[in-house]
């Protein structure tokens, strides 16, 4: 006879995988059954057998162990009961076979538990009262809004294309506003709880049910419960009122302690994720751990033949007495079938939390494999008290799942390189705000998806559960994050006060917990680009001395506290700032070492440096921490789609201000790329940004408080250029697009003409004629060089055939009639003038010099500051200049012309002495001017000269810098 332990032992083990009883057995239990039924000659067997076997064996050696039977159940199931019953308490305590009992009995038919979205009847006023005034107040001026909702709309363009805002339709508000709406509590309360679920709040909420504060959350990204039991009329209607604050945050506001302090994106104000209001029994699954499910589940094993998850289920007991509660885990497969059991007895006291840990064997498992095979189980958790009633079921997506990240290889998906191609994303959207419905959470992925993009960074700061479901369903790998972002102290203070570190600890909390079941859920996010040090770009206020906050102790803090949150996963922060060149006087703290994972957040191209800086940055980052694996976190650049360049070099775009063309941004995406693909060490990488988002620091591009380095538009209507860059190298869809469609009024008579296409061959038409096919085009990019176009209209289009199916893709350009003997160049610039009165073209056909500006330029929402130009019209045109040694090859058909070449010289200078050459021939070699005024002063010089095909114009610096402003060409009759 076995001992004690023995018999322990054969009862736990035994009941992870198998219950004797078969009313609602799983498949893993209907395998011991039915495997004996085989042994006795019976017709059918069900899979898994060997399990079963295996299972069978010790199903007789417990039969020996404990002397009873199933069918005693049946006889006198008290008896039985009372027989098998072995008070084992305790969390992770197994009890076996009295739990099988227990456990079988038949499962309550209607769900234990009862969720109501909260949508109608909701009053809104934007504006403060005081606490609990909600409840009197004459709401005749409240206005009736829909949920979810937000008062903001922060953004709009100024050509009106790509979203419907206008100067007239935002709201920037920030500050209070209340809510109200009324609800009806169940009449018989007996044996129930009463939960109000809020997705989210922002920033902060104080919430009141029929006049009583019932609860108060500080953060506008987490979910958040309240019991409301006790503050509710049993059977009539409840009156629940909602302030929302999101004030901005300053020294001694109400929002000083809530993260996010700064930030690049618009916290908009509002309940703008669902309210419910939620029935469970008073046993049920903890609904208050962090806002969590309350079961934390992740993959304990894995291999070919086996895994197992591991589920920690918190039980809890709202009751007035202590309880005896089952809990069962069932994993079921995508058709719904049971693949897997577990379960286990707790005893918890009145008003306490029990957890429990489960470990779900699953036989062959299919893995979740990214976007290649996101396949999902499921995981159902009941709780039933000691009568077997269910009184709680919580169901959970499931993907079993391993992820590794190597310094060398990047990152590991089931034991395979898998490379993280990814968008950075924030929750807002045109005509919206954040109050956005799961549908439009689903159409941005599908946009997504169809880039090929197989990772989304979720900036910056917790994102709801739609896209945490999304995500798990279509494989896309995400990043979360906590929104602490550049600033965690305010005013002039050095240290981030216990308030607001409780709230970064709260929110990574939530964050971890109401997130870590999804298998989509790669990283945990820490912080982002907390590493400015004293280089803080305008729109953050740093302290009046230089100095800044160390942020070393919070992420020490914080670090820790994810890591013991959640042991399956690694942290990781995004850098902005360290292997920068900075002047002697900037000092930035080294923070990568905070977490497990390196994130580098680089514009280079953009905000410093050129575009192609970023691979060898990258690799030094590398050679520093090569323990560490490492990815490019933001990488991107503004684009505005109705700006447009004829040369993308020709002239510095304006991070900060005006000229942001759209094919600049292409220019940065194709060299990042190409510096990305070539670096298998880097486990990821995630452009920035995957669509417009609203932000009230900038007055950018074409638009006004829009970053436009989103890929599509803020309205999602217009995919930029760049879009189809990624869509031609990331996905195989067959994809063959021309770019710079918009760029429809042409100055030039040649131009480049690429195509993003990723067809074995591609052919280019121009009116009607074949330019040729190009294959094997790098990057999936063909550029045909040189191209003349007609005056007049232009059409173009790109044609590729796949698999037999024709794809094309066409445009149409407009040059102008006289375009073969007129010509202005814009020199020094990458966006031409508007004020030039006729067609000009941006800076084009040069080789060498440097681009120059006269005007100051523009900081984040500060305009650029023009100088006042005397001695011509078209300013713009004169304020920008090539410097330096360089010349012009202009293509004009055979003959003679006028060419007239402006300057601008500045304030004080009178005269500047350099060479310039027509065909050769010295035709200048000083300018000058009388005049004594205060601003820059443009003078012109004009010659004429023959074209054998091209005109040809060469600068050379003597005593001062050759520079050029304005080139005018036109022929003479
Ligand atoms: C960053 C920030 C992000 C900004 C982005 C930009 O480094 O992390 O929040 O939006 O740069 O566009 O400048």
């Amino acid at each position: 006879m076995p001992n004690l332990a023995n018999r322990h032992k054969c009862q736990s083990n035994f009941m992870q995988v198998a219950s004797p009883i078969y009313a609602g057995l799983p498949r893993l239990g209907r395998g011991l059954i039915e495997n004996r039924r085989e042994s006795k000659g019976w017709a059918y067997s069900i899979a898994p057998a060997r399990e079963g076997r295996r299972l069978a064996k010790r199903w007789r050696l417990c039969k020996q162990v404990l002397p009873i039977r199933a069918s005693d159940r049946a006889r006198s199931p008290r008896m039985f009961r009372r027989r098998m019953r072995m008070k084992v308490s305790g969390a992770s305590t197994l009890i076996g076979f009295a739990a099988a009992c227990i456990a079988s009995a038949p499962l309550a038919a209607a769900p234990a538990r009862d969720a109501q979205v909260l949508e109608t009847g909701w009053l809104f006023v934007q504006a403060d009262a005081p606490d609990g005034q909600a409840e009197q107040a004459d709401v005749s001026a409240w206005q009736p809004v829909t949920m979810p909702h937000s008062w903001n709309r922060v953004g709009y363009y100024l050509t009106g294309k790509g979203g419907t805002h206008t100067a007239e339709t935002v709201d920037k508000y920030m500050g209070k506003g209340w809510y109200r709406t009324t609800f009806a509590a169940p009449g018989d309360m007996k044996g129930k709880r009463l939960w109000l679920e809020f997705d989210a709040a922002s920033r902060s909420a104080d919430i009141w049910v029929n006049g009583v504060k019932v609860g108060a959350h500080q953060g506008g990204f987490s979910r958040f419960r309240l019991d409301v039991t006790n503050a509710i009329r049993p059977g009539a209607q409840n009156l629940l009122a909602v302030r929302v604050d999101n004030t901005k945050p300053v020294e001694g506001s109400t929002t000083a302690d809530v993260l996010p302090l700064t930030g690049d994106f618009f916290v908009h104000g509002g309940l703008y994720r669902p309210v419910k209001l939620i029935t469970t029994s008073d046993l049920h699954v903890d609904m208050m751990d962090h806002g969590g499910s309350g079961i934390r589940s992740h993959t304990a094993k894995i291999s070919a033949d086996r895994a197992e998850v591991a589920a920690e289920v918190r039980v809890a007991n709202s009751s007035a007495k202590p309880r005896n509660a089952v809990v069962i885990a069932r994993l079921l497969d995508a058709s719904g079938a049971e693949v897997g059991r577990s379960q286990s007895r707790v005893d918890v006291p009145q008003g306490a939390t029990q957890s429990v840990s489960l470990m779900v064997p699953v036989a062959r498992p299919r893995l979740w494999n990214g976007t290649i095979d996101p396949y999902l189980y499921r995981l159902v958790v009941d709780v039933q008290d000691q009568r077997g009633q269910t009184t709680d079921t919580v169901e959970q997506n499931i993907g079993i799942r391993q992820m590794a990240f190597d310094p060398d290889r990047g990152f590991l998906l089931n034991g395979k390189p898998y490379k993280l191609r990814g968008v950075g994303y924030h929750q807002d959207r045109d005509g919206k705000g954040w109050a956005i419905t799961p549908a439009d959470t689903e159409a941005d992925v599908a946009l997504l998806r169809e880039m090929g993009a197989n990772s989304i960074r979720l900036t910056h700061y917790q994102h709801g559960t739609p896209i945490h479901d999304i995500a798990d369903r279509t494989g896309m790998i995400l990043w979360d994050e906590i929104p602490l972002v550049s600033a965690w102290t305010v005013g002039e203070s050095l240290e981030a006060s216990e308030g607001l570190r409780a709230n970064a600890r709260q929110q990574l909390l939530e964050m971890i917990r109401q997130n870590q079941n999804h298998p989509s859920v790669a990283i945990w996010g820490i912080a982002n680009e907390v590493d400015f040090g004293n280089s803080l770009p305008a729109f953050i206020t740093g302290r009046k001395d230089g100095s800044y906050a160390d942020p070393l102790p919070l992420l020490e803090e914080l670090n820790a506290l994810a890591k013991a949150t959640d042991t399956s996963r690694p942290t990781a922060l995004a850098t902005c700032c360290e292997g920068r060149l900075f002047s002697a006087d900037v000092s930035v703290p080294e923070v990568s070492n905070m977490a497990d994972l390196g994130g580098a957040n680089r514009y280079f191209g953009w905000y410093f440096g050129t575009a192609d800086d970023l691979g060898p940055h990258l690799d030094s980052l590398r050679a520093k921490r090569p323990e560490q694996p490492l990815s490019v976190t933001e990488y991107g650049a503004g684009a505005a789609v109705s700006m447009h360049t004829d040369n993308v070099l020709g002239g510095p775009i304006d991070s900060r201000g005006r000229p942001q063309p759209e094919e600049y941004a292409s220019y940065i995406h194709e060299t990042a790329l190409a510096q990305i693909e070539s670096r298998p060490y880097l486990y990821a990488s995630w452009l920035w940004n995957s669509f417009d988002f609203a932000t009230t620091i900038r007055a950018e591009g074409d638009a006004q408080d829009i970053n436009t380095k989103g890929l599509v538009t803020y309205d999602r209507s217009i995919k930029k250029d760049a879009f189809y860059l990624y869509k031609a190298n990331w996905s195989d869809q067959p994809t063959v697009h021309i770019t710079g469609r918009r760029h429809v009024q042409r100055a030039y008579p040649t131009t480049d003409i690429k195509v993003y296409s990723n067809a074995a061959s591609t052919e280019l038409m121009l009116n009607g004629v074949s330019l040729g096919a190009m294959t094997a085009c790098p990057q999936n990019t063909c550029v045909w060089k040189d191209v003349r176009l007609a005056a007049g209209r232009n059409a173009i289009s790109a044609q590729a055939a796949f698999d037999g199916k024709q794809v094309e893709d066409a445009v149409a350009w407009e040059l102008p009639a006289d375009a073969l003997e007129r010509l202005a160049i814009d020199t020094g610039t990458i966006l031409a003038a508007q004020d030039y009165g006729s067609p000009i073209g941006s800076d084009h056909y040069f080789a060498g010099g440097t681009s120059r500006t006269i005007d100051k330029p523009a900081d984040y929402g500060k305009p650029a500051q023009p100088t006042p130009i005397s001695g011509s019209p078209a300013r713009d045109a004169l304020a920008t200049y090539r410097e330096g040694d360089f010349s012009y090859r202009i293509p004009m058909p055979k003959g003679r012309y006028k060419v007239r070449l402006w300057f601008t010289l500045p304030a004080g200078v009178n005269e500047r002495q350099f060479d310039v050459l027509a065909a050769g021939k010295p035709v200048l070699r000083k300018i000058t001017h009388g005049s004594a005024g205060e601003g820059a002063v443009a003078v012109s010089h004009e010659t004429t000269m023959r074209s054998n095909g091209t005109i040809d114009l060469q600068f050379q610096s003597k005593q001062d810098k050759a520079t050029v402003s304005l080139i005018e060409i036109s022929k003479t009759p």
